[in-house]
């Protein structure tokens, strides 16, 4: 039928632009500095991606300053901030960083910034990514974060992966993008579930 293959057209169209979407546009991730804590702690976000911290009370700074953690593929330090302050940093370099607020040792925080969709730069580590039944399985990644997204562009999955074979379940058919990241670089695999 015609009407159905318009449809079909229509609707692959669209898929296509709101991925192009979510892989185009630069996000604002804010976090909130309240209570002694950084909430979330652990972000991930992608290359170009800004990243505001809000200080809702009490006195703190982020030091994610690469004399701290040698390992931070950016250097970046806000002032001492006491209450209703805030302090942005737009992350451009693919990698985990650390941070820690001076005056409170135990609050802490990352921030990996990964690749954007689409873009798989300096993949020297070679995974296994493969799909059957409601399981995505990604092998020898021990140590990587891994994310899953829809073809919407929503994460369905995030986590590190601990051990060699990472499983994880989603509850639909269809085409996901998995995205495997550790410090040798990101890799990014479509597949899809029937
Ligand atoms: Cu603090």
């Amino acid at each position: 039928m015609k009407s159905n293959q318009t449809i079909f057209k229509t609707l692959s169209l669209f898929v296509a632009a709101t991925l192009l979407c979510t892989i185009a546009a630069a996000s604002v991730i804010e976090v909130a500095v309240e209570n002694n804590a950084f909430t979330p702690a652990d972000i991930t976000i992608n290359q170009g991606d800004t990243v505001v911290w809000n200080f809702i009370n009490g006195s703190h700074n982020v030091n994610g300053e690469q004399a701290e953690f040698s390992g931070n593929p950016e250097d970046f330090i806000s002032g001492s901030i006491n209450e209703v302050a805030s302090y942005t940093m737009v992350f451009t370099i693919v990698g985990v960083n650390d941070y820690v607020c001076d005056q409170h040792s135990a609050m802490e925080g990352t921030v990996t910034v990964e690749s954007t969709l689409g873009v798989t730069n300096n993949a020297r580590h070679s995974r296994s990514i493969s799909a059957a039944g409601d399981r995505i399985t990604v092998s020898g990644a021990e140590g990587s974060t891994i994310s899953i997204y829809s073809i919407t562009g929503r994460r369905v999955h995030h986590g590190k992966a601990n051990s060699q074979i990472h499983v994880a379940t989603v509850n639909q058919k269809g085409m996901y993008i998995v995205r495997v990241s550790n410090r040798e670089g990101i890799i990014t695999k479509k597949v899809y579930l029937r």
